[in-house]
């Protein structure tokens, strides 16, 4: 930047200075401003015309830009509304010099997103004013996009569950709440799959319990890979339990994935020489499929996917169960992957 940016001498000794950057042809003009943004403890960047003043821009992103309207080789105008169409996660405040106070003038300041200007011979007391005035206005948008993005990032934190990566119970029970009204107004089925990992704490004993988290984690991972749709949702439901929520999805679709997941936890073949349904990890599953009744309770499918898994548990495991309300009759399948595999 050579010349044109000079360091700071700050007088009241400020480590965060705000960059003003100042854009004149004539030297002397910019020597005058550098000098009272100086005194004011900004650090100053220079530019002698429109061009350089974008290039300046481009590479030091100032809260600040103090522009004459006449430049040599573009209009200030035309400068500022090229300033302010870069894209630019900070926030820029122009502030114009114009050559006289007619009220076209101060109608195309501010129809080109300046926010404010100042009359030539310039009042150095009302120039030392608006700029401090407008710096704090881009600090304080400068804070506010940031404080903006915690909360983003917070919000992001307490949906996600901090092992698995997929959403925790809270965000599951907001969705299903919502999906279940969705469903209702539509009339279209709900399917909900409860996962439970078999025998989770003999695998615990003997593997330890990082073992455990790492294959909680990879079997999350496989879960979410398997399901396709934007609006399907995978949770951590428990300790060792996953719930995956699929909108519009009847029974059919439902028994499909939950097959298609079996396959895939059986793919994946995490040893379990303590399980008493195979040599590796498996899970039972409770599926549910209800189109809801409008002003129902979501606890409904809960109850009916629950009662499910629990059936899939006494009848030996390693399978699901479905609780079929849609076409009031239970439709009850033990779908061993093992015997699958091992009939194919
Ligand atoms: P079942 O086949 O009946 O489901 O038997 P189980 O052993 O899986 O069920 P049980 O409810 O007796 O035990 C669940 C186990 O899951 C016990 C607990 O230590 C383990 N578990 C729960 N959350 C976590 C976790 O975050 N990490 C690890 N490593 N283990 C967990
Ligand atoms: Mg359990
Ligand atoms: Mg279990």
């Amino acid at each position: 930047m050579g010349e044109n940016f000079s360091a700071a001498h700050s007088e009241n000794n400020r480590t965060d200075q705000s960059l003003v950057l100042i854009v004149d042809d004539e030297a002397f003009n910019r020597q005058q401003l550098r000098l009272l943004l100086e005194q004011s403890g900004y650090r100053v960047a220079q530019a002698k015309d429109g061009t350089e003043a974008i290039n300046v821009f481009q590479q030091l992103r100032p809260e600040l830009v103090l522009l004459n309207a006449i430049l040599p080789d573009m209009e200030g105008f035309e400068c500022c509304a090229k300033l302010l169409s870069i894209d630019s996660t900070k926030y820029t405040s122009v502030l114009m010099i114009t050559e006289l106070e007619d009220t076209e003038l101060i109608e195309r300041v501010f129809l080109v997103g300046a926010m404010d200007y100042v009359t030539k011979p310039i009042n150095w007391q009302v120039l030392r004013q608006r700029v401090r005035r407008l710096i704090e206005q881009s600090q304080l948008h400068q804070k506010l996009l940031a404080a903006n993005e915690k909360l983003q990032r917070l919000a992001t934190l307490v949906t996600i569950d901090f092992l698995t990566q997929v959403a925790n119970r809270r965000r599951f029970e907001e969705y299903i709440d919502q999906e279940w009204r969705r469903m209702a107004r539509e009339q279209q089925p709900l399917s909900l799959i409860l996962f439970d990992v078999d025998f989770f704490k003999s695998y615990n004993d003997t593997y330890g319990h990082l073992a455990g988290d790492r294959a909680l984690r990879e079997i999350a991972r496989v879960i979410k890979d398997v399901v396709q749709r934007p609006a399907d949702l995978v949770a951590r439901y428990g300790g060792e339990e996953f719930a995956l929520v699929l909108p519009n999805t009847d029974t059919l679709g439902a028994t499909g994935v939950a097959q298609r997941i079996s396959f895939a936890i059986q793919r994946l073949a995490i040893p379990h020489i303590n399980s008493q349904v195979s040599s590796h990890v498996t899970l039972s599953a409770g599926l549910a499929t209800i189109i809801p009744e409008p002003g129902s309770n979501f606890d409904e499918i809960i109850a009916a996917a629950d009662k499910a898994l629990y059936q899939a548990k006494a009848a030996g495991r390693d399978c699901f169960k479905h609780n079929n309300r849609l076409m009031d009759m239970k439709c009850n399948m033990r779908v061993s992957v093992s015997q699958i595999l091992m009939a194919g």
